[in-house]
């Protein structure tokens, strides 16, 4: 057998996840954790980080990184109420950079927190309420849940499932409690006995969306775990199970490679749902790889020991059999912008926030109108996987307000006057604080897509919806693999051009044109539109349209 990785060995030893934070947090020497706690304190949502603007400057210096923490929330299917809002904006104004940041994974994210201001940070948020308990981590992650309640009359039933699975899936370590919030002590260590994560927890982070037709905004196949809803006649049926979706790959390293998630049964129960989502994290906890973390993902799993190996193995642990999975179909995978009511007449806005970064930018003062309106009280918040923003459970009376401030702050005027290929796009956050980026994204994301803007004019195609996505290295944060425009980073200003996937995430992308700067991606593009406006079928998709025309093969 290969010998453990040492972040193998750090979990092992680490006192189910307390290393030695405290000792950490106590060295006012450096803004740093010791080397193993930056491995210890993703479990508990936390990234060591620095500002990689500033690191030449820095050493020039002879100066320290300038270290930072980032700290991301617990929210299975990403909702708040406007309290909570209210404290994540104070926080974020008195600890962090005071951008807001909604993730693609249906979350908030605070960057540029101070070693010292950790503490006073997570115990503001425990006063809301709120944690960020295996935000990252190996373990499982935020779960997301379809954003967009006017889907179906049953979105609170599947939305409480999300919920279901972050509690059935936290760690039971108490160490969180322990180190952040100065909770006694535990005594009794058999409270933290965890029959799920062991000592030594997932071989990798662990990924799970519920998905709700015909909506497939969650990207449920890029999911180690996918959840696709079944509904019939308004009852909720049960649940189609898909593994082994993950989007991440390493340039030059042909073991790794994206891979959407396979359909392997349906569950017909909330009971054997939970049972197999359980026994699919306990399978890749035994049988994952465990001395190569780039190959330590569920997929790598399924495709290491078959497919028909790893439901025969559920099956056995689960003690009763997947029945055959129940038909259905995605027909879109975005959100709906602006105004929209559910069944019982409550109203939701849908905001674009460009890569999901709440912020006040001239006239686009969105962090100010959320504040007006979460302190009025009228409106619950939600965040949808392609980092925009629901201003939701809206009374029909308390619209005309809300709209009034939405159109004063410009959010009206930047989400119904954006392209729809801006209403589509999305960017990881890669520099300044993604230690792993290569090429920027969510700085240069928006003014690549003016200058695309002014092509897709040129040849009759701005009333597109074509998804186009960055990311600032092959980790694919953004989905960049499934996107009908993929743009990886390469190096600085330099990205792989991917084209093929499909519109509704079930068809991954493949390289186009392999490192490529700006003015050739433009003249690519220019070339790749006029034939697609001039040869394509009606209503054929780019997606679908570059895999006829044979731009890529899949
Ligand atoms: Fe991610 C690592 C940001 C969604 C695949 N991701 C990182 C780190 C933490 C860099 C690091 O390891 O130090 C980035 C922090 C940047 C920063 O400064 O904030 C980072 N990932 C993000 C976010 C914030 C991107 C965004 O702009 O929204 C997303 C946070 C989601 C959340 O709330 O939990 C984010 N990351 C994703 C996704 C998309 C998804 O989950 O739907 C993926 C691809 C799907 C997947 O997991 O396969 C993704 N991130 C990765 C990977 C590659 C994992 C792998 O299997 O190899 C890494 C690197 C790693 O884990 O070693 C990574
Ligand atoms: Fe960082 Fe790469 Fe993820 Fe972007 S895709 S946030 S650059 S790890």
């Amino acid at each position: 057998m290969s010998e453990k990785s040492g972040i193998e060995r750090i979990k092992e030893a680490s006192h189910h996840l307390r290393g030695t934070l405290k000792e950490s947090l106590h060295d006012e020497i450096t803004g740093a954790i010791r080397e193993d706690d930056q491995a210890v304190v993703k479990f508990h949502g936390m990234y060591q980080q620095d500002d990689r603007d500033k690191r030449e400057e820095r050493a020039a210096k002879k100066l320290d990184r300038l270290y930072s923490y980032m700290i991301r929330l617990r929210l299975p299917g990403g909702s708040l109420t406007p309290e909570q809002w209210v404290a994540v904006h104070d926080i974020a104004g008195e600890n962090s950079t005071g951008v807001i940041k909604i993730t693609s994974r249906q979350t908030l994210q605070l960057h540029g927190i101070i070693k010292s201001d950790i503490k006073p940070t997570i115990k503001a948020f425990s006063e809301a309420k709120l944690d960020s308990i295996a935000t990252c981590g190996d373990i499982n992650r935020n779960v997301l849940c379809s954003s967009h309640p006017k889907q179906s009359p049953l979105h609170a039933e599947v939305f409480a499932y999300a919920d279901k699975i972050s509690n059935l899936l936290m760690p039971k370590t108490k160490a969180y409690y322990e180190i952040w919030l100065d909770e006694e002590i535990l005594v009794d260590k058999k409270e933290e006995e965890d029959p799920l994560y062991q000592d030594r927890y997932l071989p990798r982070k662990f990924k799970i969306a519920i998905a709700i037709p015909p909506n497939n905004d969650v990207d449920a196949f890029a999911n180690d775990i996918g959840l696709i809803a079944v509904i019939e006649d308004n009852v909720l049926k049960g649940f189609n199970i898909a593994i082994g979706g993950g989007l991440s790959s390493t340039h030059g390293n042909a073991e790794t490679y994206p891979r959407l998630a396979t359909l392997i049964g349906f569950a017909d129960s909330e009971e054997k749902t939970l049972k197999a989502v359980y026994e699919i994290a306990t399978i890749q906890r035994d049988y994952g790889n465990r001395s190569d973390r780039k190959l330590a993902r569920l997929k790598y799993t399924v495709d290491k020991f078959g497919i028909d190996w790893y439901k025969a193995e559920l099956e056995k642990r689960c003690g009763f059999a997947l029945q055959p999975v129940v038909p259905f179909q995605f027909e879109s995978r975005k959100d709906y912008f602006g105004w929209l009511a559910n069944d019982e007449g409550l109203w939701y806005y849908t905001a674009l926030i460009e890569n999901g970064r709440i912020t006040d930018e001239g006239d686009h003062r969105i962090k100010s109108a959320l504040l007006e309106i979460a302190k009025a009280g009228k409106a619950n918040f939600r965040f949808t996987c392609t980092q925009n923003l629901i201003i939701s459970d809206v009374k029909e009376e308390d619209k005309n307000a809300i709209n009034a401030i939405l159109a004063e702050y410009g959010v009206i005027g930047k989400t119904e006057g954006s392209s729809e290929i801006r209403k589509n796009s999305m960017a990881c956050v890669a520099f300044p604080t993604c230690p792993l980026a290569l090429a920027e994204a969510q700085r240069y994301l928006p003014s690549l897509i003016d200058k695309i803007e002014v092509l897709l004019n040129k040849h009759s195609l701005s009333e597109e919806e074509i998804i186009i996505r960055m990311t600032g290295c092959p980790n694919g944060c953004a989905r960049s693999y499934a996107a009908e425009i993929g743009f990886v980073g390469t190096a600085y200003g330099k990205y792989n051009l991917q084209l093929g996937g499909d519109r509704l995430g079930e068809r991954l992308n493949k390289i186009y044109r392999e490192n490529i700067v700006e003015e050739e991606i433009l003249s690519e593009l220019d070339s790749l539109f006029e034939t697609y406006s001039s040869k394509r079928k009606p209503n054929e998709t780019f997606g679908d349209f570059s895999l006829r025309q044979k731009w890529v093969t899949i």
